[in-house]
């Protein structure tokens, strides 16, 4: 039997602006941008939810909900910093870890008893580490399984800790409402609502084959979620086993819908390098170019192309985006433009000796530039193109990956928030798990 441990920080944007401004405790404060802008919420504090405001709602129905709130562009940086801090207090408590998003994480605390002590202590230890070494509140799920676990961890928010006894899963499950069950989103839920499905122990005390029949093999890891197992897609594999994202892609909302050929395309151009940047940081290569184009209606098109070799030049990238481009644009009005790089490979494709030249020249290049970037900022450099397309970044990424090998990565993103340009390294859940995280306003 396992013990595992879901941590989740509180509020953790909120919370980190917070420790770099003592004022904002206890007020109604959104992370996100100006309350005028177009973008979303990427965090909200405990005290603007009184007020209905939460992530991904957009600016300006926050500031209906609660005008009186504190709206902060916030800090992509800090949050990135802070969630390295937590990331080596949990190094330091276990082996085996792994973050699940910028500000949540899974710990494997099997077998730890003769360091740690019983689970519930155990998680006191790690809670009060937390604190002293970030000055961050989190919250804490204790269980067999990680689906419980994380369940958990949320149950326990604000500040909590919670552990779910061996054997006690479905009990601890049974009255929850289904919705709070990792993957069960809007759609499913609102599909078994309509079967009579509203909470967990309903869903616990149906027929695995009536499951079957009706959803499928998601029918089948719905019935083993109830029961409170680790069934089914993402949350099948072993803590800690894969390091590596799915896909890399960068989003960016226009302040207006746009039609302007010239700035589309160096928007395309700045995304694109945006992807190649996180490609390289990762060490990966992408087989496959994805873009995506958001009409003001909201309809949404993607097109992508897989390429005879894998990649992680922004050159390649940026042409293949363009060609995407080119070829499917309506001429219509853009309100969201996206690159998404997938088929991650852990080598480059095989070059002939004349391409190889040229890539090698390149990576030179770019690898310089990428430094020029860590030290001054990420518009310190820029290839021509991507110049005139420069806005600010959003960060969104999610530090846990996924995949070691390439064939084993599953074609599947985590859907971002229509927030302003938006860079997200997704884990890629089939189940189509919560695309929490990270999306955060730079400065
Ligand atoms: N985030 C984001 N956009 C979203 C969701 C989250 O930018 N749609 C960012 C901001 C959050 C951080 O990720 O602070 C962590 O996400 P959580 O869902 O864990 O939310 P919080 O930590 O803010 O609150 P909670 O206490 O509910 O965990
Ligand atoms: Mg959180």
């Amino acid at each position: 039997m396992k013990t595992i441990f879901h941590l989740d920080m509180d509020a953790f944007f909120v919370s980190v602006e917070e420790l770099f401004d003592p004022s904002l405790k206890g007020k109604p404060v959104v992370v996100g941008g100006r309350p005028d802008q177009r973008g979303v919420v990427s965090a909200a504090s405990y005290a603007a939810r009184q007020f209905g405001v939460h992530s991904a709602m957009p600016l300006r129905t926050a500031y209906k909900h609660c005008p009186q709130a504190v709206f902060v562009e916030g800090h992509p940086t800090r949050y990135r910093d802070y969630s390295h801090k937590v990331h080596q207090v949990l190094q330091s408590f276990s082996p085996v870890v792994e973050m699940a998003s910028i500000d949540e994480a899974y710990l494997d605390l099997t077998g730890s008893e003769r360091l740690h002590g019983p689970p519930f202590q155990a998680a006191h230890k790690l809670h009060a580490a937390i604190k002293a070494q970030t000055g961050l509140n989190c919250s804490i799920g204790v269980a067999t399984s990680r689906l419980v676990a994380k369940i958990g961890s949320d149950q326990a928010k604000p500040n909590g800790i919670i552990w779910i006894i061996p054997g006690m899963e479905s009990r601890f499950l049974a009255p929850l409402d289904v919705r709070r069950v990792p993957g069960i989103g809007k759609v499913m839920e609102k599909n078994l609502h309509a079967v009579g499905i509203r909470k967990v122990g309903d869903l616990a005390r149906l027929e695995e084959s009536f499951l079957e029949q009706r959803f499928g093999k998601w029918g089948l890891a719905l019935a083993g979620k109830a029961k409170g197992l680790d069934a089914g897609g993402w949350f099948d594999s072993e803590i800690g086993g894969d390091e590596d994202p799915k896909s890399i892609s960068h989003e960016h909302t226009f302040d207006q819908d746009t039609a302007d050929r010239d700035q589309l395309q160096s928007t395309l151009a700045h995304l694109s390098e945006m992807v190649g940047r996180r490609l390289r940081e990762h060490n990966l290569w992408a087989r496959t170019v994805q873009l995506k184009l958001r009409y003001t209606d909201f309809s949404t098109f993607t097109r992508a192309h897989t390429l005879a070799e894998a990649t992680q030049l922004d050159t390649v990238l940026m042409a293949e985006s363009r060609l995407l481009f080119q070829r499917n644009w309506t001429r219509k009005p853009v309100r969201l433009v996206g690159v998404q790089a997938s088929a991650l490979e852990a080598a480059p494709g095989q070059m002939n000796l004349l391409d190889q030249a040229t890539h090698e020249r390149w990576t030179k290049a770019l690898s310089a530039a990428d430094k020029l970037r860590d030290r001054f900022g990420e518009s310190a450099v820029s290839l021509a193109a991507g110049m005139r397309g420069r806005f600010r970044e959003r960060v969104h990424e999610s530090a846990k990956g996924a995949v070691r090998a390439p064939k084993r990565a599953r074609n599947t993103r985590v859907n971002a928030a229509d927030g302003s340009s938006v860079l997200r390294v997704s884990t890629g859940s089939p189940m189509g798990l919560p695309g929490k995280k990270p999306s955060a306003p730079d400065k």
